[in-house]
């Protein structure tokens, strides 16, 4: 009954995969199992569950039918075996961390992370597992980083904030010339409908479930997609005895109504996206501006070929920096001063004060992430609307920029 569906199309494996009503009085859509606990029929079938010798649902901080559907469904989408659910992302980052690394192990990360993950690494480097940033763009830098040591690569792409692509294929190759070394890749900028990680030779893929496929910013989730024997030694160390970060069954059924609308909401996000990127290039207030469906983007070829679109997220810079950045963010009317991403509202924030404050001044400048980026997550409302609101906060940032300039001119006069 579970394959029933693998055949289909994304949106049908979406809405169906792994369910059907009859299994379950007729209802459309699944029930939810709230029980924390699960009654054996013996004390002997008690017994051989904590063993590992039966299968079946026996404390849900385990395993629970609810999340078990929800997981068979992000498997099924992502290409993978099988998932992990989590209570957040950092959740099934930290969990992956724990159950696939020890002290002495190697990791090696990309040079631009989320804040949170970056200061993971960091906690992580205290418990004596060696962390190397390397721009995995750079494949020769990456040769010469692998050592006998490494046990991970771990990369965004594309990075938070800033956007840069990593050749998911490339790496994986590189990588699995070496046994034991497992490529980690956080899928949560573009969702398995837009990448899938897995088939171009990724091992594990992590999802903030918080943001696109849940869609809607009403819970925190997480999620971890790879081989059965993975998602085993994540599920029965990194969550149940590592992390505990379990996600409750409620979220889960809110994450699968999120999922089954996910194909439409991103082809939204993207057209969106666009729309509003090729606005902020044209203008004059603008500095730059980086999304991967501008073909003045850097790696627009390796967008074209490993991405179905370009994504919801833009990065870009005022002339003038920050301070016109922050006067642009609260000239917005429609766009909502946020953290956060992937949800129908479209949000905009500054990640050196916000979600990249865990880097030191320094470090970001290490890592490639300017002081004045803003960051806009843009959401599903009538892409009329939004540009007219990107218009009219930019005509407040264009006028500040060109006062002085204009006064400087009238003094020379
Ligand atoms: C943010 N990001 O606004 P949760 N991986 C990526 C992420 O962007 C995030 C996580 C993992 C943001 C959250 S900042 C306080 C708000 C690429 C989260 C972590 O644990 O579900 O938040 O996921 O960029």
């Amino acid at each position: 009954m579970k394959n029933k569906h693998l055949g289909f199309g994304f949106s049908t494996r979406a809405i169906h995969h792994g369910y059907d009503p009859k299994d379950h009085h007729g209802a459309l859509v699944p029930p939810i199992y709230l029980s924390a606990t699960f009654a054996f029929p013996t004390a002997e079938y008690g017994a051989a569950c904590f063993a590992g010798e039966a299968s079946g649902h026996f404390y849900t901080r385990i395993s629970n039918p609810t999340l078990a559907l929800l997981e068979s469904r992000m498997a099924a989408l992502e290409n993978g075996e099988a998932a992990v659910a989590f209570s957040s992302g950092m959740g099934a980052i930290a969990a992956t961390f724990w159950t696939l690394l020890r002290p002495g192990d190697e990791i090696i990360v990309s040079q631009t992370l989320y804040g949170c993950t970056f200061a993971l690494l960091h906690g992580i480097g205290e418990f004596g597992i060696k962390v190397r940033h390397v721009d995995l763009t750079d494949l020769a830098a990456l040769q010469t980083a692998l050592g006998p040591a490494t046990r991970m690569i771990y990369c965004e792409t594309p990075a938070n904030p800033t956007l840069r692509l990593v050749d998911i294929a490339a790496v994986a190759r590189l990588a699995h010339q070496q046994s034991n070394v497992t490529v980690v890749v956080d899928n949560t900028y573009c969702t398995p409908y837009l990448q899938r990680p897995l088939e171009l030779g990724a091992d594990v893929v992590v999802h903030s479930a918080t943001k696109y496929l849940s869609g809607h910013g009403d819970i925190t989730a997480g999620i971890a997609v790879s081989s059965h024997a993975i998602a085993q030694r994540i599920r029965l160390q990194g969550l149940k005895d590592l992390t505990g970060a379990v996600m409750s069954p409620q979220d889960a059924a809110l994450l699968m109504r999120g999922l089954k609308t996910l194909a439409l909401r991103m082809d939204r996000h993207c057209s969106n996206a666009q729309a509003v990127a090729e606005a902020l290039q044209a203008h004059p207030a603008v500095q730059w501006v980086t999304y991967p469906g501008l073909a003045s983007f850097p790696q627009y070829e390796l967008a074209a070929r490993q991405m179905k679109q370009s994504g919801g997220m833009i990065a870009f810079e005022l002339k003038g920096g920050i301070d016109t950045g922050r006067r642009f963010m609260n000239a917005l009317k429609l766009f909502t001063r946020a953290v956060s991403l992937g949800d129908a509202e479209s949000l905009a924030q500054h990640p050196a004060s916000m979600t990249h404050s865990t880097y030191t001044p320094e470090e970001r400048a290490q890592h490639g992430i300017s002081e004045g980026l803003v960051r806009l997550s843009v959401g599903l409302e009538d892409v009329a609307d939004l540009l007219a609101d990107v218009q009219q906060a930019l005509g407040k940032c264009a006028r500040a920029v060109a006062r002085p300039t204009l006064l400087a001119a009238h003094a020379v006069k």
